[in-house]
């Protein structure tokens, strides 16, 4: 027997009525996931969702003539450039001391390209210890809080997916020794059928669901906690955090709250900064932030071409790209903008189409080899447009972006450990120590130092004497210097 018939009609009237098509098939307990999770759809948005993004050609990227590049903050070039940076980094000290700063990493996708089975942030990467991407950041974190003298709470954003493996994982590290950790799950939509835009059915009782982008971050903070608890955004106020370092799991060497980023924006009274670096090749695949009929705006990689690929190709002096502030996905954000934006907008939704597993009419469960469905996104960079006042603050690739996207390849556990590697080296090199190195730079095995040995290297300086031979693998652990000969 069907279901209140009631919840039928509804579902035909949204032509999704094949979701109940193997109801009779289903035992009391995948009955009742199956009614709880329609009850979460919104089949209306769905509606609108399927009628613009899948069977409209609703474009959301801009006309070439609306595009320009934006002003950024250069990295310091000249001494004047340098004092105003160590300024910066004074006021960023002081929101640190005075805490005012809360963390919040991303850490909900799926992470398909990497082809690893488990949360992103689980992945070995540390290229000697093999410490995981959460244990890097949460060393990252315990290090700034003791140097200004106030822990910072971090928030981590999970999906429902990874939401239990990522809690145990940091339960069975001991939190990593954080002393203020809170996991908050983002929300999920319905992948639909490309051809049809039918809701997808995972398995005779589920509907294949996937996360909502880390766009949906803003609405998950703002989202009450287990039980009704309060949100993260109430935690924050209550405990006077105004501003949000964001960052993405992937990226080991992302420098957490950066004092001189954080000065920056708040000397501008800025609502959301970002972080940018010089897109060396349009093809990169970093969204690039310019200005569309006057507003900051991020494009998506993946929109720039074909419509924009004149301008996404253009060159200004010595070969520069014009359009050159990719965005990697570091910001910062006001807690009251967020409030705001949660309370009043609604960020837009982009099309993403992938391969979707899902069953047939008949149940039989089938593997796409090629792209089946679509599945809706937001973008956290949306809210941008929405900032009053913004900055954008150039950064060096090389020692603030290396993420780990792929299984091999660019951006694969191979190329992070060496940048790791190599980054390391330089720390050493300057704090006097000679690395040995390939004739073309790179150090030819793994050297890391562990955020709680030294954050950066002024605090590596002190701590080792100068004059060190390396010419084997280095791990400096939290209270140990190890060198292997
Ligand atoms: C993202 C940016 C790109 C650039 C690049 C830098 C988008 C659309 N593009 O590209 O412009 O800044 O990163 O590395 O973001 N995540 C969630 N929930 C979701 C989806 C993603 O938490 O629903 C997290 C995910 O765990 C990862 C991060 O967001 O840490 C980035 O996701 P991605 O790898 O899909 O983004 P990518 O590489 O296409």
């Amino acid at each position: 027997m069907l279901p209140d018939p009631t919840l039928a009609s509804r579902l035909a009237r949204h032509g999704q009525d094949h979701l109940l098509r193997f109801w009779n098939d289903l035992d009391a307990d995948a009955r009742a996931r199956l009614l709880s999770e329609i009850d979460r759809i919104d089949f209306d948005q769905v509606d609108r969702l399927v009628a613009t993004l899948v069977q409209g050609s609703a474009s959301t990227v801009p006309e070439p003539d609306q595009v320009r590049p934006i002003d950024v903050f250069r990295l310091p070039r000249t001494d004047a450039e340098r004092v105003e940076h160590r300024h910066a980094a004074d006021v960023g000290a002081k929101m640190l001391a005075a805490g005012e700063v809360g963390v919040v990493v991303v850490a909900g996708g799926s992470g398909t390209r990497l082809g690893f089975d488990g949360p992103k942030g689980t992945y070995p990467i540390g290229p000697v210890s093999a410490a995981s991407l959460f244990q890097i950041h949460a060393e990252k974190i315990v290090a700034l809080g003791r140097r200004h003298g106030k822990p910072l709470p971090l928030y981590v954003m999970t999906s429902p997916e990874n939401h239990e493996a990522t809690v145990r994982f940091f339960d069975d590290h001991q939190r990593f020794g954080l002393s203020s950790v809170r996991f908050f799950v983002q929300g999920q939509l319905p992948a639909v059928d490309r051809q049809s835009g039918r809701l997808l059915l995972a398995g005779k009782g589920r509907i294949a669901l996937s996360p909502d982008g880390h766009g949906g971050t803003l609405d998950a903070l703002a989202a009450p906690g287990p039980g009704g608890s309060p949100s993260c955004l109430d935690e924050m106020r209550t405990l006077g955090i105004r501003t949000l370092f964001y960052f993405q799991v992937d990226n080991p060497l992302v420098k957490i709250a950066d004092p001189a980023f954080l000065g920056l924006h708040r000397a501008a009274d800025a609502e959301m900064s970002f972080k940018v670096v010089e897109k060396l090749t349009p093809e990169e695949k970093v969204g690039v932030v310019v200005r569309v009929d006057g507003r900051p705006t991020v494009i998506e990689y993946s929109d720039l071409f074909p419509k924009l690929a004149e301008l996404a190709e253009r060159r200004v002096q010595e070969g520069h790209l014009e359009l050159w502030a990719g965005s990697i996905a570091i910001h910062l954000l006001e807690r009251s903008f967020i409030e705001r934006v949660v309370g009043n907008h609604s960020l837009p939704f982009h099309r993403a189409v992938k391969k979707v597993g899902h069953v047939d009419e008949s149940g039989n469960p089938v593997e796409p080899s090629t792209p089946n469905a679509v599945k809706f996104e937001r973008f956290i960079f949306d809210a941008l447009p929405l900032a009053e006042r913004w900055t954008l603050v150039e950064t060096d690739r090389s020692v603030e972006f290396e993420p780990l996207k792929e299984a091999t390849g660019a951006d694969s556990p191979a190329t992070v450990r060496q940048r790791m590697s190599d980054n390391f080296a330089d720390w050493l090199e300057r704090a006097g120590a000679y690395v040995s190195r390939r004739p073309d730079g790179s150090v030819p095995f793994g050297i890391e130092i562990s955020p709680l040995f030294a954050l950066d290297d002024a605090e590596l300086k002190d701590k080792i004497e100068p004059g060190r031979v390396i010419e084997g693998p280095v791990y400096l652990g939290p209270d140990e210097l190890r060198i292997a000969r």
